[in-house]
């Protein structure tokens, strides 16, 4: 990987895998592909290229990787799980149109490319504790259609036609810089969000409800570590397992509680975003990742909760 092109770089992982390539690939260039709206700022705007590159659009993907030279795409455009629930066709659009777009660019001009999927391409008929690599992949949901059809997708593209597909199945991703919007897993972002201004905090999804979450530092460093890896060593492709953490409300909150003792929690349950996470693993089995790219985790729950508290109160001034 030298020169770069970042699809959605102003989104939750865009904007910090951006900066962190442009740390890492210093000799080459890091593009920044952003739709109008969302244009970036500051740190992001000024330490490297950055041109409007819709995902809709391949055109403009070609365009963009023909200026730069580019030869590895990082497909960060989607809609988080409950906003694709409200926007099905819009989800179908750029989750598989726009991936349609980026394979064939990525097939004509010979770039790599990433594609992240979820949690959420299994279903409530895939094994919930330990969820194996390869397993039933049967979800309801749209935002799981369009990973499931992503991963097949990748994987033709690169039997087919040889392009380097690669990615990994993200848990839900809690990080300080950038907020999500719309997921299932959201809460546990939020939840230090409040708990560091020293705000309570209503919780939508149900205690007892367990899902796979990572801090954001592992799920960059995975990112990249894949597109790093050893093509000989990949048995897979599209895409692999990872995890780091596993928790309910209720783990997150007493341990938030260690570091924030005065912090309060109530349950208001949000019907969409529980039915979804019902439908979600409870834990990731991701020996695969060990075994053919040596992925290993760095945060666990102690590590993430001081750091995310520490940053957010230097955020907001606490
Ligand atoms: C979501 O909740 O939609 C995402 C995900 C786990 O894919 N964070």
């Amino acid at each position: 990987m030298k020169n770069i092109l970042i699809i959605g770089s102003t989104g939750q992982i865009g904007s910090e895998l951006t900066m962190k390539l442009r740390g890492i690939y210093k000799e080459g260039n890091v593009v920044a592909g952003y739709i109008p709206g969302a244009e970036p700022k500051g740190e992001l705007a000024e330490s490297g290229p950055s041109m409007i590159v819709d995902i809709t659009n391949a055109q403009q993907i070609a365009d963009a990787v023909k200026k730069y030279n580019v030869d590895t795409i990082y497909n960060l455009a989607a809609l988080l799980s409950a906003v694709a629930e409200a926007k099905p066709q819009l989800a179908w659009k750029i989750g598989i149109g726009g991936l349609m777009n980026v394979l064939e660019v990525s097939r004509e001009l010979r770039c790599a490319a990433f594609t992240p999927s979820s949690i959420g391409s299994f279903g409530s008929n895939s094994p919930k504790d330990g969820t194996p690599q390869d397993t039933i992949q049967q979800p309801k949901t749209m935002y799981g259609v369009t990973k499931v059809t992503g991963e097949l997708l990748s994987n033709y593209y690169f039997h087919k036609f040889g392009v380097d597909t690669r990615s990994v199945r993200f848990p839900g991703l809690i990080s300080y810089v950038t907020p999500p919007g719309g997921g299932t897993t959201d809460y546990a972002v939020d939840i230090y969000y409040y708990a560091a201004q020293g705000k309570k905090f209503t919780c939508p999804i149900q205690k007892g409800t367990f899902m796979d979450m990572m801090y954001m530092p592992d799920a960059l460093r995975a990112a990249i570590e894949i597109m790093e890896a050893d093509p000989t060593r990949l048995v897979h492709r599209n895409s692999f397992n990872i995890a780091s953490m596993s928790f309910d409300p209720e783990i997150i909150y007493k341990k938030i509680k260690e570091y924030v003792p005065d912090f309060e929690m109530t349950y208001e349950v949000d019907p969409l975003r529980q039915s979804i996470a019902e439908s979600w693993p409870n834990r990731l089995d991701d020996t695969c990742a060990r075994e053919e790219w040596d992925w290993k985790p760095e945060y666990g729950l102690d590590e993430m909760t001081k750091d995310m508290l520490a940053k957010l109160k230097i955020k907001f001034g606490k």
